[in-house]
């Protein structure tokens, strides 16, 4: 079952009352807003992450006259989103035992190759693959290849997602795809490749090219991918 969803208008209306609290970088005023609006249930964790902290975190504007702080300015509202993200684990629980109560789909890891510091999106992205009825290992930002390539035949997950923003880390990303091609093969293993992030766009040859089985940017397109894995009991 999908998890339903707010009409857009009122992502709308909750996106203009975040916006002044993170440009206050009003930590405290984002956390207890966002827990506000689902505890209310006028918005749904979906909706919250991908109409309201996503845009927040990509529309960052840098101002000439400021551009030796947008980094640490990018760096700061990065954080205070991902401490909304990490606050709302609870409603993320909640969400996912009134969708599936005690059946899971198995285990996703879901990482950034090395170099990759770019880490929301793939934050959120687990939290969707939770939603979806995966138990989640998120490794984070800068994952080296090693570490990745001893990891994933322990834990036997069924996908292994990578997320690449910089264009200029698809190289790294290949590498570590292709060596993860080349265990599967070895170990019989059966996880799927799964690619997403602004690297790819909505680039499916060059998610291919780099050895991935399927590209998905959305919970839309999550939830489809995760419906093909049958479900048992934990
Ligand atoms: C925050 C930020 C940073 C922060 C990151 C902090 C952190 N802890 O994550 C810091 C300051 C470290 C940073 C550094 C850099 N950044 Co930066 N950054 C951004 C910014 C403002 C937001 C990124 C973000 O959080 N997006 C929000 C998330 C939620 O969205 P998302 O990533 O698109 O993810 C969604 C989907 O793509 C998908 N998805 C993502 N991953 C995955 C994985 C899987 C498996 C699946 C299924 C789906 C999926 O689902 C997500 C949820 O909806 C963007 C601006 C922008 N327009 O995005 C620039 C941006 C990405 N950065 C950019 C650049 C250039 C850099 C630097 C090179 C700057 C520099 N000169 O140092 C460095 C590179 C660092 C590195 N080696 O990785 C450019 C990239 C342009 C390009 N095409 O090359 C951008 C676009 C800014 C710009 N307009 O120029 N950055």
């Amino acid at each position: 079952m999908a998890l339903e969803r707010v009409p857009s208008e009122r992502a709308h209306a909750a996106y203009s009352r975040f916006q002044p609290l993170l440009d206050a970088q009003d930590k405290e005023g984002c956390v207890l807003l966002a827990l506000s609006l689902l505890q209310t249930e006028e918005l749904d964790i979906v909706t919250l992450y991908e109409g309201i902290i996503g845009p927040l975190a990509r529309n960052q504007a840098c101002v000439d006259s400021e551009r030796s702080l947008c980094v640490w300015k990018e760096h700061v509202r990065t954080s205070i989103l991902r401490t909304v993200v990490e606050c709302c684990y609870p409603h993320l629980m909640q969400a996912r035992r009134a969708l599936s109560g005690d059946m899971t789909r198995g285990l996703a890891v879901i990482g950034c190759p090395t170099e990759e510091y770019h880490e929301l999106g793939a934050r959120i992205v687990a939290d969707f693959f939770t939603l979806c009825g995966f138990n989640v290992t998120f490794v984070g930002a800068n994952t080296p290849q090693k570490d990745i390539l001893e990891a994933v035949p322990l834990l036997s997950p069924e996908f292994a997602g990578v997320s690449v923003t910089g264009p200029y880390n698809l190289i790294a990303a290949r590498r570590t795809i292709q060596q993860l091609v080349a265990l599967r093969e070895s170990s019989g293993g059966r996880f799927r490749i799964v690619v997403g992030g602004q690297a790819f766009g909505e680039d499916l040859e060059l998610a291919k090219s780099v050895g991935a089985d399927v590209l998905v940017q959305n919970y839309d397109g999550i939830f489809r991918l995760c419906e093909e894995v049958p479900w048992s009991s934990r």
